[in-house]
C-alpha cells in the first residue's frame, strides 16, 4: 500500500461548523434543528445544524426561506469570537499533526501528511487520529476527513462522507473513485460553468475525464484542460504553510433600504471600526480593502483597491472604503453594505514600529478604544461624527462579521 501513495494530503473541515460550537455549548440545543443567523426574515442562514439540513436548508440561504422549510428550527445569533476561538483550538491540532498546515478558511485545512506513516500509521489511521485529536481538543466536535494524493481529491473526499466522515481514496483508485460525481465537485466550477458543461453534455466528472482534451479546451478556454486535470486526480499543489485567513469581514443587511451616501458611509464607518479592531486583536495587517453593496433586486457589487500601505487602523480602512464608492454606478438604494480587508498578514515586531510612523495618531487612539471595547462591548464608544449624523444605524440587522468571509 506503502507505494502507491507518493504524498499523502489530508483535507478537515468541520462538521456544521457555527451550529456544532452552539450545540456544544448548549446542551439543550443539541440534536435540534439550528440556524445561525438573522432572528428576522432578511439575511441569511451562515449554517445549519444537520437536524435541519433535512428539510433542506443551507449555507446562505435567504433566513425566511429557511424558516418556511423548516418552522421548528431554533434561530441561535452568531458569536463569531467564540468561533474564532474555536478554531484556533482547530488549528493547534493541525500543527500537531504536521508541519505544513494550509488552513483554507475559519473551519478547514489542508495538512501535508507524507512521511509521517512512523508517527500516525497509515492514512485511515492518520485519518481516524486527526478526528479523535480534534473531538477531544474541542470537547466533542465533529471534523469529516478525506485523504489522498492530491489536494484536490482529499478535498473532495472530506466532503464526502459528511457528517463525521473519514474517507481515503488511494492515488491509484482516484480517477475511479471521482468517475460518478458530478461535476459540481469539480473544483472552480461555479453555476454558469457548471451549464454550460451540462450543455456540452457532461454530466459526471468521468464525463470530463473520457473527453477529448482539444474539445474541451476549445470549447472552454484553459479551465478546460484545468478540469481536464482534475478529472484525472492531477493537482500538482503543494499544501501551503498559510494560517492567514484571507479576509476579515464585516456584512450588514439592513432593515431599511440606504441610498444616501452619508448613510452608506455610516455603515462603512462602523464595518471599518469592527474590522480594524478584529485585525489589531488578531495582529494582522491588511493590503487590501473591498466595499460589497446588495441592491434591492439582490444584486451584489463588489470593488477593491489595493492600499499603498498595509494597516490595522480603522481611519485607513475607512477612507479607502469610502472612495471605492465612488466607483460604483448604481443609485442604490441597497439593502446590504459590507466591507472586508483582504490579503492579510501576520505582524512582526519590528515591522509593527515602521508601519505605524503615519498612522501612529489614529493607531493609539483605535488602541485605547479596543481596551474599553474589550471591557464593554463594542458599541460602548461612538465616535461623535456617528452621533450627529441622522443614519439608520439604529435599526441594524444584527451584524454578520465573519474571518474569511470571501466576500465577492
Ligand atoms: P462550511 O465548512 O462551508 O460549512 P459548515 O461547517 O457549516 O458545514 P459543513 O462543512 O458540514 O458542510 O463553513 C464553515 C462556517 O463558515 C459555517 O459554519 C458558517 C460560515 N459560513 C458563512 O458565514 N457563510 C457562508 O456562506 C458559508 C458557506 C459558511
Ligand atoms: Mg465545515
Amino acid at each position: 500500500m506503502q507505494r502507491t501513495w507518493r504524498r499523502i494530503i489530508a483535507h478537515a473541515d468541520m462538521d456544521a461548523f457555527y451550529a456544532a460550537v452552539e450545540q456544544l455549548d448548549d446542551p439543550s440545543l443539541r440534536g435540534r434543528p439550528i440556524l445561525v443567523g438573522p432572528n428576522s426574515e432578511r439575511g441569511v442562514v451562515l449554517t445549519a445544524s444537520y437536524e435541519a439540513r433535512r428539510f433542506g436548508v443551507r449555507s446562505a440561504m435567504p433566513a425566511g426561506k429557511a424558516r418556511r422549510l423548516c418552522p421548528q428550527a431554533i434561530c441561535v445569533p452568531p458569536r463569531f469570537d467564540r468561533y474564532q476561538e474555536v478554531s484556533e483550538t482547530i488549528m493547534a491540532v493541525f500543527d500537531d499533526f504536521s508541519p505544513d498546515v494550509e488552513a483554507l478558511s475559519i473551519d478547514e485545512a489542508f495538512l501535508e501528511m507524507s512521511g509521517s506513516e512512523h508517527i500516525f500509521g497509515g492514512p485511515a489511521s492518520m485519518g481516524r487520529k486527526l478526528k479523535d485529536a480534534i473531538r477531544e481538543a474541542t470537547g466533542g466536535l465533529i471534523a469529516s476527513v478525506g485523504l489522498s494524493g492530491t489536494k484536490y481529491v482529499a478535498k473532495v473526499a472530506s466532503g464526502y462522507g459528511k457528517p463525521d466522515g473519514l474517507t481515503v481514496v488511494p492515488p491509484d483508485e482516484a480517477v475511479d473513485w471521482l468517475a460518478p460525481l458530478p461535476i459540481s465537485r469539480l473544483w472552480g466550477a461555479g453555476p454558469k460553468t457548471q451549464v454550460r458543461l451540462i450543455d456540452l453534455g457532461f454530466s459526471t466528472i468521468g464525463d470530463v475525464a473520457s473527453a477529448e482534451p482539444g474539445f474541451l479546451d476549445e470549447r472552454l478556454g484553459s479551465v478546460g484542460s484545468h478540469f481536464y486535470a482534475l478529472s484525472h486526480a492531477q493537482d500538482p499543489r503543494r499544501v501551503a504553510k498559510r494560517r492567514t485567513a484571507k479576509s476579515v469581514g464585516s456584512d450588514r443587511t439592513l432593515n431599511k433600504d440606504v441610498f444616501r451616501r452619508a448613510d452608506i458611509c455610516a455603515h462603512i464607518r462602523r464595518s471599518a471600526d469592527r474590522i480594524g479592531r478584529r485585525l489589531r486583536r488578531k495582529c494582522y495587517v491588511a493590503h487590501g480593502v473591498r466595499v460589497k453593496l446588495k441592491t434591492s433586486d439582490f444584486k451584489i457589487l463588489t470593488r477593491q483597491r489595493m492600499l499603498s500601505e498595509p494597516t490595522d487602523v480603522a481611519d485607513t480602512l475607512y477612507a479607502a472604503g469610502a472612495s471605492l464608492l465612488d466607483e460604483f454606478h448604481h443609485p442604490g438604494p441597497f439593502r446590504l453594505v459590507g466591507m472586508a480587508a483582504y490579503d492579510l498578514v501576520r505582524l512582526n515586531e519590528q515591522k509593527q514600529m515602521d508601519l505605524f510612523a503615519d498612522g501612529a495618531r489614529s493607531r493609539r487612539l483605535e488602541s485605547a478604544i479596543d481596551g474599553l471595547a474589550e471591557r464593554f462591548g463594542p458599541d460602548v464608544i461612538r465616535r461623535a461624527r456617528d452621533l450627529t449624523q441622522s443614519t439608520t444605524l439604529g435599526t441594524l440587522a444584527p451584524n454578520l462579521d465573519f474571518i474569511d468571509s470571501g466576500l465577492g
